[in-house]
């Protein structure tokens, strides 16, 4: 465990020009750190958790800001420790300042995420917790808060430790084969112990798999607008943007490069892209964006597959058809409004068997289905028709229970085989502390270090 002696300090709001900014201190001397630097103006009794209005000054007595000032006590703070803040007025300057008067009066600057990793050291929170407070702040769809506030309440963790403590119980079970096996008990047959690790199994195989949706949830759902040229595609990146972002030409050819922006659809974060419209062709910078384009759609999480229904298929519509293959996606016949060549099944008799809208992005028709469309796809993607609210979204995560997992599995093959409970119990513990790993139960300075580099200072 860390010794932590001393008393940290950083602005807990971002150095920008706003009304208030926010100064913390934590640590044994936060209290005496916050009387060298401020003076209440007419409070004679300052009470825990209460603000009053003061001055502060620099170590030099100069007036430096009229502030408010709060205390709150160890160990019912975020921290866990003495924890004071200073709201002052939100000029970079005078935060400067204040920091510097705090380092002066004994303070050290606060590494990133500090603030968070006292909480975690002093148990306040765990580390799914800690993660979450980030997750929560870095927030930008509705999804996304829920799911971060769902960790924070404590979702993931409860249905972590009910795994361990199953985990737990199946290793008591094994050593009291072992603690009484002189002795004639009728225990749990192993058949019934691998009955027990099979629902164990399928548990945390659920959770593990939850990562793709999970991950979805927090970093966005990538989608790729693809067609041949001049199909409408960028025309349609503008429509749902609502904007006129990407450049439209009645040119074949006229994006290049992959154009990128983000909207809100269903709840969740959506990147949208646009590319170049994919044809063969000797011109050097059309091929390199036609080239990142299909790249690109080969990773997005969604196709927006986009046609002219005012003109017959050609060779480059199929293969924008076939990439679509085996892929979440959406057909698209744009161009509505003209004289119509193509129907749905023109693109089913091509083999694209996802849902097709018929748009025009020129008019705006077609618009609201096409949204629709998209966010029914996405709910199927994210798996709400599944029901479970538990997701999780850290490679951490996912490598812990994969770690979990294959012990629990090698503590299956072990008692197939008929080994002695001594060897399968060290399989289930290990399965155990990869568990642990996640809440924070078990692990170590380098992972936290990990965990909190990525948060910022103040955090
Ligand atoms: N009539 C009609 N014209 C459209 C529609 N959508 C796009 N267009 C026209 O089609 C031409 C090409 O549109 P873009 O949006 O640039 O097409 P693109 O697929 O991005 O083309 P590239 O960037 O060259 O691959 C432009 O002249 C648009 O005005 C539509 O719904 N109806
Ligand atoms: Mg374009």
């Amino acid at each position: 465990m860390e010794l932590i002696n001393d008393t940290i300090v950083a602005p807990a709001t971002s150095l920008a020009p706003a009304a208030v900014a926010i100064v913390r201190l934590s640590g044994p001397d936060a209290f005496t750190i916050l009387h060298k630097l401020w003076r209440p103006l007419y409070a004679r009794k300052l009470r825990y958790r209460q603000l009053y209005l003061g001055e502060i000054r620099e170590p030099s007595g100069a007036l430096l800001d009229r502030a408010l000032a709060v205390m709150m006590p160890a160990p019912k703070s975020f921290t866990g420790e003495d924890v004071a803040e200073l709201h002052c007025h939100g000029g970079t300057f005078i935060v400067r300042r204040v920091i510097a008067a705090a380092l002066a009066a004994g303070a050290r600057m606060a590494n990133p995420g500090e603030f968070t990793r006292r909480a975690f050291l002093n148990g306040r929170i765990d580390l799914t917790e800690a993660e979450a407070i980030a997750d929560l702040v870095n927030a930008s769809s509705e999804n996304a808060l829920a799911q971060a506030l769902a960790q924070l309440n404590g979702l993931l963790s409860n249905k972590v430790r009910t795994l361990r403590k199953q985990l737990i119980d199946i290793r008591v079970q094994l050593e009291a084969q072992i603690d009484f096996s002189d002795e004639d008990i009728d225990f749990a047959s192993d058949a019934e112990v691998i009955q027990r690790i099979d629902l164990l199994l399928a548990d945390i195989e659920a959770l593990h798999d939850s990562f793709n949706r999970g991950k979805l949830v927090r970093s966005g759902v990538r989608v790729a607008i693809v067609g041949k040229p001049n199909v409408g595609k960028s025309s349609l990146m503008n429509l749902l943007l609502g904007t006129q972002r990407a450049i439209v030409t009645p040119i074949p050819g006229t994006t290049r490069d992959l154009i990128e922006d983000t909207i809100q659809i269903g709840g969740f974060q959506v990147v949208l892209q646009d590319g170049a419209g994919i044809r063969d062709t000797e011109e050097t910078v059309e091929r390199i964006g036609i080239e990142l384009a299909r790249r690109n759609a080969g990773t997005a999480d969604v196709i927006l597959a986009v046609f002219d229904a005012s003109a017959p298929l050609e060779q480059a519509d199929r293969e924008v058809v076939s990439l679509c293959a085996g892929r979440p996606a959406i057909g698209v016949l744009n161009k509505a409004d003209l004289p119509r060549l193509l129907t749905p099944d023109s693109l089913r008799a091509l083999g694209f068997t996802d849902a097709v809208v018929e748009l025009s992005a020129v008019r705006g028709d077609g618009l609201e289905q096409l949204r629709t469309t998209l966010a029914e796809g996405l709910a199927r993607l994210h798996g709400e028709v599944s029901g479970e609210k538990i997701a999780i979204s850290r490679e951490r995560h996912r490598v812990a229970l994969a770690r979990a997992l294959d012990r629990l599995k090698s503590a299956k093959r072990a008692l197939q085989k008929r080994m002695p409970p001594e060897i399968v119990t060290v399989d289930i513990t290990g399965a155990a502390e990869a568990l642990a790993s996640i809440t924070g139960e078990v692990t170590s300075e380098d992972v936290l270090d990990a965990i909190f580099s990525e948060f910022c200072i103040g955090k």
